[in-house]
């Protein structure tokens, strides 16, 4: 085995999520590469060393530019708020590191290509950490889709709604509240949350040509915990896109953190010429399948139940039957970069995917704002 040494930067829920799917990784999948916990940087030495200890890093770093500067790592794993994420990682690509960094990309889509930049020019690995490519039902539908079984593409829809900020009270800001602060995060509701509904659309059903959006921000104010004063909300809490794909199909998507009782409630759904396929992160094993060529009494909607040994992923964890969660999605995307480090073909994801999807949430915004259809620029197709 041939270790791979991480550094992390950021202990939060996705330094959690990562750290889980670093260790867990090599006691499922047969590797050749095996991660190293070798570093956890941040700025608050006793949390980064009470994080390192309890998630096996050996070592921490309290200013993440010498932890890049370190010989003793391969990777750069980038969990910290979005405009933090283009100078860590230019400065990690010019280090010669590989790189995994959070989602979204960029702070915008203007930061983001200069990662793209950053990454193309040191030649080094790269992902961007949309987990839910790598959910057992989502890979169902996307080997469905390739294999022709829906037929020509009519329509996708997708939502993201949850609603953990609709109290007035909730300040912006600050450790967990950072997604509120539009300088930390650059948006809401769409680059945090319909980003990830966007990677996936754009993974299985192409591009997307152009947008007609609308935002709103409920509550105008509220106070800054980095300032203690009460602020202009910056973030957009709700927004809802139409858009076409360059297939032809329309799409309609929308995301909410207003939706009183969804906690995380992604679904997407997508209608084919010959069959319909949903699939919702509430019921994540499953995956909805509706076919109109079979035989007519017996025609209605099957709901898989993604367990068996010849489903994605799943020969590597338990018997058929006994379903996987939220975390194994990040387990997959660690043990696929990995196994793209053995056989040459880069696991994606990458910087560029990431650019793409900045694209999009760049140009939907900026509908929201001018009240017009948006066109969507489009990456190099590889
Ligand atoms: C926000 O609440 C959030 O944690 C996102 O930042 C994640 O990307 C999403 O997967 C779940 O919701």
């Amino acid at each position: 085995m041939k270790p791979l040494r991480i550094g992390i930067i950021g202990y939060g829920f996705m330094g959690r999520a990562h750290s889980n799917a670093y260790r867990k990784v090599s006691n499922f999948f047969d590797l050749e590469y095996q991660p190293v916990l070798q570093a956890a940087c941040a700025r608050d030495e006793a949390k980064v060393k009470a994080f390192a200890e309890r998630w096996g890093y050996a070592s921490i770093e309290t200013d993440w530019r010498k932890l890049i500067a370190r010989d003793d790592i391969d990777l750069i794993d980038i969990a910290v708020p979005n405009n933090l994420h283009a100078e860590m990682a230019i400065a990690a690509a010019k280090a010669g590191k590989m790189i995994l960094c959070e989602k979204p990309l960029g702070f915008d889509s203007k930061a983001a290509e200069k990662m793209v930049a950053a990454v193309t020019k040191a030649k080094v690995p790269n992902m961007v950490w949309y987990n839910y490519r790598r959910c057992p039902a989502v890979v169902l539908a996307k080997q469905l889709i390739d294999e022709g079984k829906l037929g020509r593409i009519f329509h996708y829809r997708a939502n993201f709604l949850q609603d953990w900020t609709i109290s007035a009270e909730l300040p912006q800001g600050g450790a967990a509240l950072w997604r509120l602060d539009v300088k930390a995060a650059g948006s809401g509701v769409t680059g945090d949350l319909l980003a990830h509904c966007i990677d996936t659309a754009l993974w299985l059903n192409g591009g997307i040509k152009d947008v007609s959006a609308m935002t709103e921000t409920f509550i105008k104010e509220r106070k800054h915990n980095l300032t203690g004063k009460v602020e202009k909300v910056g973030i957009d809490d709700a927004c809802a896109f139409l858009c076409h794909f360059n297939n032809g199909s329309l799409g309609l998507f929308e995301s909410t953190r207003y939706a009183r009782g969804h906690k995380a409630l992604y679904t997407l759904e997508i209608n084919g010429e010959h069959a319909s396929i949903r699939w919702d992160l509430h019921d994540l094993h499953r995956l909805q399948w509706f076919d109109h060529r079979d035989e007519g009494v017996v025609r209605g909607w099957r709901s898989i139940h993604v367990s068996d040994s010849d489903h994605p992923y799943m020969k590597n964890w338990w018997v058929p039957g006994l379903q996987i969660g939220y975390e194994h999605s990040f387990v997959h995307q660690v043990a696929d970069f990995l196994k793209g480090l053995e056989t040459g073909v880069p696991a994606r994801p990458d910087f560029q995917d990431g650019l793409a999807t900045d694209y999009v949430v760049d140009a939907v915004l900026a509908s929201a704002k001018s009240h017009q259809w948006k066109k969507v620029k489009q990456v190099k197709q590889k």
